[in-house]
């Protein structure tokens, strides 16, 4: 199996956790620049975005559909909730999605040359991280206490706020999930520097 990633994808990032959590031996392919527009540097994944799986024959796009995909070929007893239906931890996934996909058109537009400040479309998408990390920070303890596909999914994000410091992280009970899961040895292995 090949997975297409970039090392500072957060997106990726989540799957790698996985990856090397239920020791699973997958090849890395570095996309190089994300905002190229070139379908074959992301296995020909038509939106252009990594992570994609390459499982032989079988391509798998969308971080969370390639989780569900490696749990229920490799891990039967899904040790790490990545199928749950429970739908607390579904808004919980949606929110953390929705926060990255919001940075990340930050970063993107930014380093296209658009000047984001200002403009109403991107104070959207400012709000969006704000609001949705407070969100998470008021349900901070629907987060398992043990690792869990959740939890990679939150030191993911974080790792990537605190990366491009685009906003300030002043979230105390997110924080506590975060030094819980920073001493896991799959987690710090993918630590984007
Ligand atoms: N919903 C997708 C989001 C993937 C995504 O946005 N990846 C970013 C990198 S972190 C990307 O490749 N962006 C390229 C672009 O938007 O042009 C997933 O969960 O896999």
């Amino acid at each position: 199996m090949k997975l297409y990633y970039t090392p500072k994808s957060h997106f990726a990032r989540k799957n790698r956790i996985l990856i090397d959590a239920l020791s699973l031996e997958v090849e890395l392919v570095d996309a190089g620049n994300v905002a190229d527009s070139t379908p074959e540097i992301f296995a020909n994944n038509p939106l252009m975005k990594v992570p994609t799986l390459v499982d032989g024959h079988q391509v798998i796009y969308e971080s969370d559909h390639i989780a569900a995909y490696l749990v229920r070929k490799f891990d039967p007893t899904d040790s790490y909730q990545v199928l749950t239906n429970d739908v607390n931890q579904l808004n919980l996934r949606a929110v953390m999605n929705g926060v990255m996909t919001a940075e990340v058109e930050l970063i993107m537009a930014e380093r296209s040359g658009i000047n984001t400040q200002h403009l109403k479309r991107f104070d959207k998408l400012r709000a969006t991280v704000t609001q949705g990390m407070n969100w998470l920070e008021n349900q901070a303890d629907l987060f398992p206490q043990q690792p869990s596909y959740a939890g990679f999914h939150l030191i993911c994000l974080w790792d990537h706020l605190l990366l491009y410091q685009m906003f300030q992280l002043k979230h105390p009970h997110l924080q506590q999930h975060i030094e819980k899961l920073s001493g896991f040895d799959c987690v710090v292995k993918s630590t984007p520097l």
